[in-house]
C-alpha cells in the first residue's frame, strides 16, 4: 500500500482523501498477536468502520495502555500513542482537549481499563469527552500470561487464583451506564458485521462512546470462547429503545444472566469540550488553536 506523504498536521486537509481514497487504516506489518486471538477481528472491524467513517488517517489517533490488546496502535496506519498501563483514557483526554478536531480512539483490555485504569474508566464515562473507547474483554491478563482480571468469572481458575477467584466480576457495560456514559454498546469479536456497525455508530456519536467487545484470549483463557459467548448472550431486539436509560439497564439485568449484544444506550448531551469551552469564554480566555508545528520545532 502506498504510504501518504508526511506533511505538518496543520497543512493537511480532509480534501486530500478525495483524490486518494483509502482502502485500509491497518498498518503494513503483521500483528504480533497469537493466531486466532479475538483482537484480530476487532482490528478488522475498526478498519472497516473507519473506511465508512471516511476521515483521513492523519486526523485519527489510536491511544492505548499496556496489554496484548494495547499493542493496537502499532498495527494501525493512523497516529498512535502506546502509553502506560491503565493510562489510555487520561492520555486520550489530554489529546482531545488539546486537539479537538482529532478523532480520538482509546483501546485496551479489561485489566488495563478496569483494574489499574479503573479510576480513569469511571471518570471518563461521566465526563462525556467526545472519544470512542474499544474495550477488548478476554476476562484475563493475556500479556502477562493469564492472571485473573476484574471481569473474570467468579470461581474461574487462573495462575493467580488456582482455587478459583473469590471476587465478583465487574460488568463494564453496567459500570459505564451507571457512571453516565452517553453511548454504550457490546459486541463479540467473531461477529465482524455487527461489531463494525457498532464501532461506526460509536465514531459518529458526539460524546464518550464505549464499545465493549468480548474478544477471546485463545492462549490463556479458553473458557471464554465463541461457544461460551454464543450460549451466554443474546442479540438486542429491534424493539429496544436505545434512548431509554431504564430499558438499557433492564437489558443488562437479563433474568437468565445472559449479556446483550448490540447498541444498548445512546443519548447525546453536551460534551466535556463544549462545557470547558463555555467556562473559558466566561473567564475571558480564548479557544484559539495552538500552532503545534511551532511548538514541535522547539524540541525537534
Ligand atoms: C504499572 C504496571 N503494572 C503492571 C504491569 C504488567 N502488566 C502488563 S499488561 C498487564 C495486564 C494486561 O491485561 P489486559 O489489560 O486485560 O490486556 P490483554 O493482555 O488481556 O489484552 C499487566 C498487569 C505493567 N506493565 N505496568
Ligand atoms: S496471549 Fe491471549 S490476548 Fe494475548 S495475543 Fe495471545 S491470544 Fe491474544
Ligand atoms: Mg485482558
Amino acid at each position: 500500500m502506498t504510504q501518504p506523504e508526511k506533511q505538518p498536521i496543520s497543512a493537511q486537509t480532509s480534501a486530500q482523501t478525495a483524490d486518494r481514497p483509502r482502502r485500509t487504516y491497518k498498518g503494513s506489518g503483521h500483528p504480533t498477536w497469537c493466531p486466532a486471538c479475538g483482537d484480530y477481528s476487532v482490528l478488522g472491524s475498526l478498519d472497516r468502520a473507519l473506511t465508512a467513517f471516511g476521515k483521513p488517517e492523519w486526523e485519527i489517533v489510536v491511544v492505548s495502555g499496556i496489554g496484548c490488546s494495547s499493542r493496537f496502535p502499532y498495527f494501525m496506519n493512523t497516529y498512535g500513542f502506546h502509553s502506560a498501563h491503565g493510562r489510555a483514557l487520561p492520555v486520550a483526554t489530554g489529546l482531545k482537549l488539546a486537539c479537538p478536531d482529532l478523532t480520538v480512539i482509546a483501546v485496551g483490555g479489561d485489566g488495563d481499563a478496569l483494574a489499574i485504569g479503573g479510576n480513569h474508566f469511571f471518570h471518563a464515562m461521566r465526563r462525556n469527552l467526545d472519544i470512542t473507547y474499544l474495550l477488548m474483554d478476554n476476562q484475563t491478563y493475556g500479556m502477562t500470561k493469564g492472571q485473573s482480571a476484574p471481569t473474570s468469572m467468579m470461581g474461574s481458575r487462573s495462575k493467580s487464583s488456582p482455587y478459583g477467584t473469590v471476587e465478583l466480576p465487574v460488568d463494564p457495560v453496567w459500570a459505564a451506564l451507571t457512571m453516565g456514559a452517553s453511548f454504550v454498546a457490546q459486541g463479540a469479536s467473531f461477529d465482524i458485521a455487527q461489531l463494525t456497525g457498532l464501532i461506526l455508530q460509536a465514531l459518529r456519536h458526539r460524546g464518550t462512546a464505549l464499545v465493549n467487545v468480548m474478544s477471546p484470549c485463545v492462549t490463556f483463557n479458553r473458557s471464554l470462547d465463541k461457544e461460551y459467548i454464543q450460549s451466554h448472550s443474546y442479540l438486542i431486539g429491534t424493539d429496544h429503545d436505545s434512548g431509554d436509560f431504564h430499558a438499557a439497564l433492564h437489558l443488562v439485568l437479563d433474568a437468565e444472566g445472559r449479556f446483550p449484544l448490540g447498541l444498548i444506550y445512546r443519548k447525546e448531551h453536551p460534551t466535556l469540550e463544549e462545557r470547558i469551552g463555555g467556562i473559558t469564554s466566561h473567564a475571558g480566555g480564548s479557544n484559539t488553536k495552538v500552532d503545534i508545528d511551532k511548538i514541535a520545532a522547539q524540541f525537534l
